[in-house]
């Protein structure tokens, strides 16, 4: 006698066999190879558009190839866990202590350059500082200037190859802080976590081709390209 399909289920359920089984039976459908997690986009101008506070041979490099790196080995370190399979790269960065060093470098390396690109503009296009972040650097740091200086001071600071970031802190106030390699504030690992609203890139490779071993005097020219409208679009964000 033949049993019915749903009984042979139900047999099947009872054997504790996964019934999936039945499904993987039929011939697989044949589908193109899924595309890569992550990717990389356009800067968001030319490459020689913040010439000469950023000269556009650094700039083709840092993009092309240091960041183009940062996402094809965060691919590969993602595609050889199945667990992280789906992630964003959000999710990522905010367990990035609990995970392999290639994804927490890889994954920090791409958050951290995306957001170093929409940081700047060219110096004819940087948008101004509202009136609530002019007056939270003031009150925070006592002047422009002097949160300028302190900034500065944590950028040169910051031994070997890391970033220098502003900060809205777990308390809501503005802070400046420094963390090492492609580690960034929104980290589980990070000593002072916040959302950064600032950031700049203190590896020799943002600054050796123009500046060399002059990393103050990048930190000094930075200024000029930096985009105090999207600053100041994030600072509403955080604090809101
Ligand atoms: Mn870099």
């Amino acid at each position: 006698m033949t049993r019915s399909l749903p009984l042979a289920l139900a047999a099947l359920a009872a054997a504790s066999l996964p019934v999936l089984a039945l499904a993987q039976a039929a011939p697989a459908p044949a589908t193109a190879p899924a595309p890569a997690a992550f990717t990389l986009a356009p800067l968001p101008y030319a490459a020689d558009a913040l010439e000469p506070v950023i000269d556009a041979q650094t700039m083709t490099i840092h993009h092309g190839k240091h960041h183009q790196a940062y996402v094809d080995n965060l691919n590969k370190a993602v595609a050889a866990d199945p667990a992280l399979a789906g992630m964003k790269l959000e999710a990522l960065v905010a367990r990035a202590g609990t995970l392999p060093a290639a994804i927490r470098n890889n994954a920090g390396g791409h958050w951290n350059h995306t957001f170093f690109w929409e940081t700047m503009a060219p110096v004819d296009k940087v948008g101004a500082i509202s009136p609530a972040l002019a007056n939270a650097i003031d009150a925070q740091f006592g002047s422009m200037d002097k949160f300028k200086a302190a900034f500065k001071a944590a950028g040169t600071a910051r031994f070997g190859s890391g970033w220098v970031w502003l900060i809205v802190g777990e308390d809501g106030k503005l802070a400046i802080t420094s963390t090492p390699n492609q580690d960034n504030p929104l980290m589980d690992v990070a000593e002072v976590k916040g959302t950064p609203v600032l950031g700049n890139d203190v590896w020799e490779h943002a600054y050796y081709l123009k500046h060399q071993n002059r990393r103050g005097d990048y930190l000094d020219g930075w200024w000029q390209v930096v985009d105090w409208g999207k600053v100041s679009e994030r600072y509403a964000a955080a604090s809101s």
